[in-house]
């Protein structure tokens, strides 16, 4: 502020200056001196030039006293909310995992901080489908096979999330392959497990079954929300796929059959996929901090948001965020601390960010490739670990509408930096 007023300072001087000195003894018939009559006396004209001095000196000090104002006000307010910079990334690679887990998917950080990762093997089931865990140098080990399930002899883990107690909570997706056995016989399972590797002791209980596509699964308040991102007993109307999401209650003693309609007790939520070049439902999952439940409808590449009340009900539920140029698919998704959500963006082999106020920024995409590079390959997961965003690629799908052509090694975890990092570096 000292500073604009000095520079008036300045410039009034100069301009009264030369002002003055030009006007003060100017011919009284007004003409250009080349014009003017030898005859024509030169005589002081002292009114003019003070008036316009005057009505000079009051325009500066209006100037003067708007500028002081404005910035006095200024200081008064919070700056503007100016779009944040996201700039897009590359991200690096954090590890190769080994031949054991070609289809990396649903990830959660265990009690030792240690990253833990569900492998449901989809690209090559001959490999039993198994969860790992990855410390901080990236070595990986084996922590258990996830059991099978007798019907088809698979399992198949995708969302897993940890209860209080450090059991594991996992999404057996046993539609996913889309074999006539597997058909409604996903089950939502509950793992405690002692040991690691070939000595781990695994105890597991079916907390729910007969799902047909149980994808993401959250811990909140005791309770169980997953996702079904399937329901295709539900014929709704408009010849639209129907998913919703589940309430279940951990404490269950028996496991609850679920028949995928409306009907069900445990189903809290029920919508409808618009996009119908991509019928696939609700797939991520997550919870703010505020308790608001966000869910992904895949296809549709929409966020939706919920409230709910102190019983798990949804009190409402609506779209929160969507930008189909900046993500097209939303599959698992994830909060950091400042309840930024990250969303993997399967289909177009991208990242986008959602920020507290809704809007959406992408902040990587790769070209199609193997992932060697640590290039996204078909992300299929996010997580926030060790302040660094992780992305398991599912490397396992293709089609006309998605970017990666090809599954192909390495099988591989990347990782980016985390937005507002960015922002405390810059500035
Ligand atoms: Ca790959
Ligand atoms: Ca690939």
């Amino acid at each position: 502020m000292s500073l604009v007023l000095k520079a008036i300072e300045i410039s009034r001087s100069r301009r009264f200056g030369s002002l003055f000195s030009r006007r003060v003894n100017r011919p009284l018939d007004g003409k250009p001196d080349r014009l003017r009559s030898t005859t024509v006396p030169y005589t002081t004209v002292p009114a003019r030039p003070f008036a316009v001095a005057a009505r000079f000196f009051a325009t500066i000090l209006l100037v003067s006293v708007v500028v002081f104002v404005s910035a006095a006000a200024a200081s008064d307010t919070p700056p503007l909310q100016m779009p944040m910079q996201m700039p897009m990334q590359t991200p690096k690679l954090f590890v190769e995992l080994p031949d054991y887990c070609p289809t990396p998917d649903g990830m959660a950080v265990d009690a030792e901080g240690n990253l833990v990762v569900a492998c449901p093997n989809y690209a090559d089931q001959t490999k039993p489908a198994c969860v790992v865990k990855i410390d901080k140098e990236g070595n990986v080990k084996k922590w258990f096979d996830v059991p099978v399930l007798a019907d088809t002899g698979l399992a198949c883990p995708m969302g897993i999330a940890f209860g209080p107690a450090g059991e594991l909570y996992i999404c057996d997706n046993q539609g996913w392959k889309g074999t006539p056995e597997g058909q409604f016989k996903g089950r939502l399972l509950e793992c405690r497990v002692e040991g690691m590797g070939e000595e781990a002791k695994v105890t597991c209980r079916t907390i729910a079954e007969g799902l047909e596509h149980p994808n993401g699964v959250r811990f909140h308040l005791g309770k169980l929300y997953v996702t079904n991102s399937l329901m295709s007993r539900e014929n709704d109307p408009s010849g639209l796929l129907v998913s919703g999401v589940y309430c279940f209650d951990p404490g269950t003693k028996k496991a609850i059959a679920v028949t995928n309609t409306r009907k069900d007790p445990e189903l809290v939520w029920s919508v409808l996929t618009y996009n119908r070049d991509c019928q696939y439902g609700l797939d991520g999952i997550a919870f703010d901090k505020a308790g608001r439940m966000y869910l992904g409808n895949f296809g549709d590449g929409t966020i939706l948001r919920a409230e709910l009340d102190k019983s798990g009900n949804v009190l409402t539920c609506e779209t929160w965020a969507k930008d189909l140029k900046n993500l097209r698919t939303t599959d698992g998704i994830c909060f950091d601390e400042n309840d930024n959500l990250y969303i993997a963006d399967f289909s177009d082999n991208a990242i986008a960010v959602v920020r507290p106020d809704s809007r959406v920024y992408r902040i990587a995409r790769s070209p199609d490739s193997d992932g060697a590079n640590g290039e996204l390959d078909q992300p299929g997961e996010p997580i926030v670990w060790n302040g660094r965003l992780y992305v398991t690629c599912f490397d396992c799908v293709t089609g006309p509408d998605k970017v990666n052509t090809k599954h192909d090694p390495p099988f591989t975890i990347t990782t980016l930096d985390l937005p507002d990092q960015l922002d405390t570096e810059s500035h």
